[in-house]
């Protein structure tokens, strides 16, 4: 217990004070830390009376980057920190929770400890290329470079089911005017949030409801239905449902039972479409075609089967098995060792350029963990944390 007093000797508070030796703490540097009782007014108080003591504030996400510095965490783990203060579901919240241990540090650095032994192997091949020994070694190398190749994939498999974790699923509803749009986000959000009318041309704006299905974050918006007529205010609800579609990862083509299906024409060429046939209600005996849902937004039949279905089309696995919580950074650098192992395949005969594509994949591995970072990696994965953390 001590009471904490400004520059004049003034009251400020009392509280604790709890000094953490090096390397014992957060960071890893020697920290002071104060705990007071709360408040914005004290806290300020405070921290002015710190700053008049020649303190600085610290920048967003500078403990994390001095942690990291101190070799307290790998990047990968830094990551971690904030997307586990930014989780959106409880499930992206175990899989930071995954990555923040090491768990996936780990399982990138046993592909790169992988790569190291088979760049050995072959340093040990060009220093001894006797005919005999050579085709022994090659063999041997395929046979590596393969298994090397299967852990990589299952790592690149459960980050992606991970950044998809993170940065949610964004689907958007389109479709004609009065197909049941709206009705349908409702109904999948489980609240009355759109304007539902029998009027075509009801909703006008796009509205974003996020939602959590089995524990991944879904984001879905609500369009304006596109029909070729329509009034200026129609017009300009319909340019917004066009610059969703642009942003979506999966398109509902929402139509009625009975009627035809959405035009190609109206979708963007890289979001996966699922298409939807709505109010099956008034047509019992219709049986959908191919993949189609069927669904009824007014008693709810089908909804359920139409919410794995999104799941399904995203790429969500269900196997259960546990997920990183990559970033997209991660997955890419996943990817692109797994093109220079890919290209390694096709250099067997030649292990100079064979042990050049396995070193740039251990590089790009090594981007990851942060084991090569350039200082402005570092500035923009540091910049985008919350200030005290
Ligand atoms: N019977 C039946 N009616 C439905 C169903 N879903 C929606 N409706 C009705 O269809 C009409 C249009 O529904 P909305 O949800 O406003 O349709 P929308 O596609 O959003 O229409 P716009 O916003 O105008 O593009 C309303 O009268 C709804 O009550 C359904 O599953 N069954
Ligand atoms: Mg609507």
């Amino acid at each position: 217990m001590c009471v904490f007093r400004d520059a004049r000797g003034e009251r400020i508070d009392e509280g604790i004070a709890l000094y953490f030796q090096a390397p014992h703490s957060y960071t890893g540097e020697e920290v002071l830390e104060l705990q007071g009782h709360g408040g914005s007014i004290v806290v300020q108080m405070l921290l002015a009376a710190c700053l008049d003591a020649g303190a600085r504030l610290a920048e967003p996400g500078e403990f994390t980057r001095r942690a990291f510095l101190e070799g307290k965490l790998d990047l990968a783990q830094a990551e971690a920190v904030a997307d586990l203060i930014d989780a959106a579901s409880q499930e992206a919240a175990r899989s930071a929770q995954r990555s923040l241990s090491g768990e996936f540090s780990a399982a990138v650095n046993a592909v790169a400890a992988q790569l190291l032994d088979l760049r050995a192997l072959m340093e040990a091949m060009l220093d001894f290329p006797e005919e005999e020994i050579d085709s022994l070694h090659r063999s041997d190398a395929t046979a590596r470079l393969a298994e090397i190749r299967r852990s990589l994939e299952a790592v690149l498999a459960r980050s992606r089911q991970g950044n998809m974790l993170r940065a949610g699923i964004h689907v958007v509803i389109a479709g004609a005017p009065n197909v049941g749009k709206s009705s349908l986000l409702n109904r999948l959000v489980g609240a009355e949030r759109a304007i539902v009318t029998p009027i075509a041309g009801t909703t006008r704006d796009s509205l974003r409801e996020p939602v959590d299905i089995e524990g991944v974050p879904v984001v879905f918006v609500d369009t304006a239905g596109l029909r070729p007529s329509g009034d200026e205010i129609e017009r300009l609800g319909m340019a917004r449902t066009r610059q969703e579609l642009e942003q979506a990862d999966v398109v509902l083509a929402v139509a009625e039972v009975g009627r035809e299906r959405m035009q190609d024409a109206e979708l963007p060429k890289k979001a996966r479409r699922l298409d939807v046939f709505n109010k099956s209600d008034l047509a019992p005996d219709f049986a959908s075609t191919g993949t189609a849902i069927l669904v009824s937004a007014k008693t709810g039949a089908g909804i359920d089967s139409l919410r794995r279905a999104i799941l399904q089309i995203a790429g969500w696995s269900f196997t259960g098995e546990s997920v990183f919580l990559a970033r997209e950074r991660h997955v890419r650098a996943l990817e692109e060792a797994g093109v220079h192992l890919g290209r390694a395949a096709g250099e067997v005969p030649r292990p100079e350029l064979f042990a050049e594509e396995l070193r740039l994949a251990q590089k790009t591995l090594g981007t990851i963990t942060g084991d090569v970072s350039p200082d402005d990696l570092l500035g923009e994965i540091f910049s985008r944390f919350c200030i005290g953390k």
